[in-house]
Order: structure tokens, then sequence, then C-alpha cells
């Protein structure tokens, strides 16, 4: 019996020490309920008096033994199992991080605030106001006549009979001349909408600037030179100005202005379709009766007005060829802005 425990021993301790080992099935295998070492220990039922004392102890010392062993092992695999992860998941927090990628403001938003802060410097204040409109502010106030095509439902976005989303951005304007006495200078840039089909010079929702001066004694001279200025700012200096006579219900007299071609300097180039000349805005002295619309007597004051489209500025100074481009909002058409 003693050889049969010493045999235990050895083959326990040697499974355990066996690489790769399955130590709970050994610890069942020796020691479980119907493990080896229990087997022995029922059979000392047969030993003699005097034989039982000294075979129960060597039966305890071999079970203290393997339990001994088992243990160790046990500790030293969860040590091995914890030293390899701490080995695969390890960072090296001094690595350079994965750059994030900067976005920027989209080539509309640029060229809007390039203009915005023009005017700023010139001393006139930016004024938004509601997309959604009364036709009243965007037509009647304007002098733009019943019957005018502007007002046709084919061309402008009607939500009732009277109100409507806003072909422009005048109605801001209109509004600022109601409630504020001259002097008055104003820039008003926003959203506007018009029913175009989509091609690649229109889109039915498109950004507009307008502004406005209403001083006593304002002359189509200041307009000529505040507009200078403008075109030299956001040009250069080599920039010279074109005035076409023209006509709108709203200004007296009107004008459609030009741009010298910032690509080719005005000898002709796919730009400016080989004009030399670029149409940037359309401008006028603000109609008598507009004024009076608003409350402002057009004997004592008078004032200029100006519109611009930020597409079409930012096309032409990005040459950029189609409108929907800038809508699209594909990240390797922006990237380049
Ligand atoms: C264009 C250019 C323009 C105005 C807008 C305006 C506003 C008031 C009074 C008078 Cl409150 N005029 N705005 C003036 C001239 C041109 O826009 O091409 N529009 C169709």
């Amino acid at each position: 019996m003693k050889e049969k425990l010493q045999k235990i021993r050895e083959e326990a301790l040697l499974a355990i020490a066996t690489e790769g080992a399955d130590l709970e099935q050994i610890r069942i295998h020796y020691l479980g309920k119907k493990g080896e070492l229990t087997a022995v220990l029922r059979g000392m039922g047969a030993l003699t008096a005097e034989e039982r004392p000294v075979v129960g102890q060597i039966a305890n010392e071999v079970r203290a033994d393997i339990e001994k062993a088992l243990g160790e092992k046990v500790k030293e695999e969860k040590e091995k199992l914890l030293q390899k992860k701490l080995e695969e998941e390890k960072i090296d927090v001094t690595f350079p991080a994965k750059a994030s990628r900067m976005g920027h403001l989209h080539p509309l938003t640029q060229i809007q605030r390039n203009i915005e802060d023009i005017f700023i410097g010139m001393g006139f204040s930016i004024v938004e106001g509601p997309e959604v409109e009364y036709d009243y502010y965007n037509f009647q106030a304007l002098n733009i006549p019943e019957n005018h095509p502007a007002r046709d439902t084919q061309d402008t976005f009607y939500i009732t009979d009277n109100i409507l989303l806003r072909s422009q951005t005048s109605p801001v304007q209109v509004r600022t001349m109601e409630k504020q006495k001259p002097p008055i200078r104003i820039i008003s840039p926003g959203r506007v909408y018009r029913s175009d089909a989509v091609d690649s010079t229109h889109s039915p929702l498109f950004h507009q600037i307008e502004g406005l001066v209403v001083d006593k004694g304002i002359t189509m001279g200041d307009l000529k030179g505040m507009l200078e200025t403008f075109a030299k700012t956001l040009f250069g200096e080599d920039a010279r100005l074109r005035f076409r006579p023209h006509h709108f219900p709203f200004t007296e007299p009107s004008a459609e202005v030009d741009v010298s071609c910032f690509v080719c300097g005005g000898k002709g180039c796919r730009v400016c379709k080989n004009e030399g000349w670029i149409e940037i805005l359309g401008a006028g002295m603000v109609h008598p009766f507009v004024l009076e619309n608003c409350g402002i007597d057009p004997n004592v004051y008078s004032g200029f007005a100006f519109g611009l489209g930020v597409e079409r500025i930012a096309m032409k100074q990005y040459g950029i060829d189609d409108m929907r481009l800038l809508y699209e909002n594909d990240v390797r058409f922006l990237d380049q802005f």
C-alpha cells in the first residue's frame, strides 16, 4: 500500500509538471471522489491497527504534496497567461497619433465671409431676415408690379397666396428701412429661392448678398466709388469696373456691373468667355417709390442698392464650371478649396 501511494505521488507530480497538462483533470483523477488516492484510502479497512495510522499519514502527505504541486502550477499558469496578455496588448503611448482630418469652411461660406468682411471694413452692418416672406416685402414694397414675370408661380415658390420663399434678400432691407431711420448702411446675405430647373448655372436654392445705403445726399458717385473699393479688395488692385445701363423696378437708374477679367486681365480667356469682362452684380439708385413705401421721404433722402450672387462669384474665383458641384458635398471636390 505504501508503494502504491508513493507511485501515485510520483505519477501525479510528473503529470502536473508536464507542459500543457490539464490540471483540473489531474486533480479529479488523483484527488477526486472517485480518484486514485480515495480508492487507496477506502482500502485501509483491510490494514492492521498498527499499519493504519502509518499509511494514513503517508496518504495525507501524498495528498498535501499533490495539492501543493497543483496549486503552484495553477499559480504559475495564471502568471504566464497574464504575462502573455501584457505582452500582446501593450501599447506605445509615445507613438505619434493618427493625424485627424481637419475640415474647413465650404467654398461658398468662404466667399460669403470674405465679402462680408470687406463691407464690414467699409462700415456696413450685416442684417438677416426670414426666408419665408410675405409677397409684400418680396415684391410689392420693391415696386415690382402685380403682373411682373418674377411674381409668376413659374418663377417663385408660393406657400399661400401671399406667403412665399423669398426670391432675393431685398425684403430684409425693406424691413430695415421700415424700422430704422437713415443713415442706413447694411448688407443682407442669405439663401434665396427661385423655381429654376437644376443645371450647371442654376439651382432652386442659391445665395445672395444685397447691400443698401440710405442717407442725405447719396449719389451714383458714392455707389461707383464704394463698388470700386469692393472690387479691388476682392479681386485685386488691377480690377476695373464697367457699368452697363439696365432696368430693375426697384432702382432708377439701374446698372449691371462687370469686373475686368481677373484671370486674363481683360484680354479674353475661357473664364470671361473672351469678353474680357465678368458680370458680378446688379445695382442702382433706390427708386423713390421704394423709399416712400418704407416710410423714408425721397425728397430728403436718397440711396443706392446692389445685389450679387455668391455662387456666381465663387464659381468665377475658383474656376468651377458646374454649380451642382457646390451642393453635392463630395469631399474630394470640397478639399480643393
Ligand atoms: C440683381 C441685382 C439688385 C437691388 C438688388 C434693392 C433693394 C432695395 C431697394 C432697391 Cl430694398 N434695390 N436691391 C438693387 C439692384 C440690384 O440685385 O441682379 N437682381 C435681380
